[in-house]
């Protein structure tokens, strides 16, 4: 039987590809007051200050290189027949350059621009500027395509559909300390799914997962993927 997994992941798995973390030590909100930076508050005080931000990791995260653990789930995707649902609160494109095809980004991402005052979305520039005017409606209101604090994440719909289906649940490298993707886990619990946690160390919601794995993601992911294809191969 084909398992149906859904497999959130966090700034956890980036981090070996050289993209920093919000909250480990030297993590990227010890540098910034991330209601500065991650609000929209914040954008509004200070518009310059937020895309500076947003280039310098959109930068980053061009530079970066997928790893062993991105390319892990790639291959569970292939393997799978596409039973498998990464749900992403990384803004990196990692997953999709390792070759996932099912993503979904619920924070957005830095690939990504939107418009405030139409709407619209278009691939982001390299650096983006306050002044660019938006392809469609032409005023100069434009933001980074991510999903701040105080805002709704993309694709809640699919997300729990998605969850409520679910075979098995995997969440890797995230720090369980931001809701609703903390609240994942439960869900996932409630309707029957088996629950696992690939985490550097233990997250905030360790005690809720029937099977935990601490490690590099580059060590847990890939034998996590070969223990649980062996196991859908018998
Ligand atoms: C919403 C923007 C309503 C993009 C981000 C009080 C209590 C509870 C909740 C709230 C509250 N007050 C407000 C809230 C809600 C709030 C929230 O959760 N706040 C927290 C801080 C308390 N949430 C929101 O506002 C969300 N919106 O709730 O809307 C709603 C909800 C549902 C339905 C309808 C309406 C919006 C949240 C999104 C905010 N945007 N980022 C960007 O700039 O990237 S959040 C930011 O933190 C990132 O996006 C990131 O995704 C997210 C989580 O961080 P992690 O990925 O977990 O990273 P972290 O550094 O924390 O942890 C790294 C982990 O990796 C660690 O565990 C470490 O051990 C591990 N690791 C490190 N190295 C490795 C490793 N693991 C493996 N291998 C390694 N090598």
């Amino acid at each position: 039987m084909t398992p149906k997994i859904v497999i959130l992941t966090g700034a956890g798995i980036s981090a070996e590809s050289g993209l920093g973390t919000f909250r480990d030590v030297d993590g990227l909100w010890t540098k910034y007051d991330l209601n500065d930076v991650a609000t929209p508050e914040g954008f509004a005080r200070n518009p310059e200050l937020v895309m500076d931000f947003y280039n310098a990791r959109r930068a980053n995260a061009a530079a970066a290189s997928p790893n062993a653990a991105h390319a892990a789930l790639a291959r569970l995707e292939v393997d799978l027949q596409g039973e498998v649902l990464i749900v992403t609160q990384n803004v990196d494109g990692l997953h999709e350059a390792a070759g996932n095809r099912n993503v979904l980004h619920m924070h957005g991402a830095l690939d990504s621009a939107l418009c405030n005052a139409c709407e619209h979305r278009w691939p982001a520039p390299a650096v983006m500027s306050v002044t660019d005017p938006c392809p469609r409606c032409k005023q100069q209101a434009t933001r980074p395509d991510v999903v701040w604090f105080g805002e709704i994440p993309y694709g809640m719909d699919v997300i729990s559909e998605a969850l409520s289906q679910a075979d098995v649940f995997v969440s890797i490298g995230t720090s369980g300390e931001v809701y609703p993707a903390a609240n994942f886990v439960a869900e996932a619990d409630h309707f029957g799914a088996h629950t696992v946690e690939l985490n550097l160390d233990p997250s905030a919601g360790v005690s809720r997962f029937a099977e935990t794995r601490f490690g590099p993601a580059t060590e847990v992911v890939p034998q996590w993927v070969a223990d649980e294809l062996a196991r859908a191969q018998k």
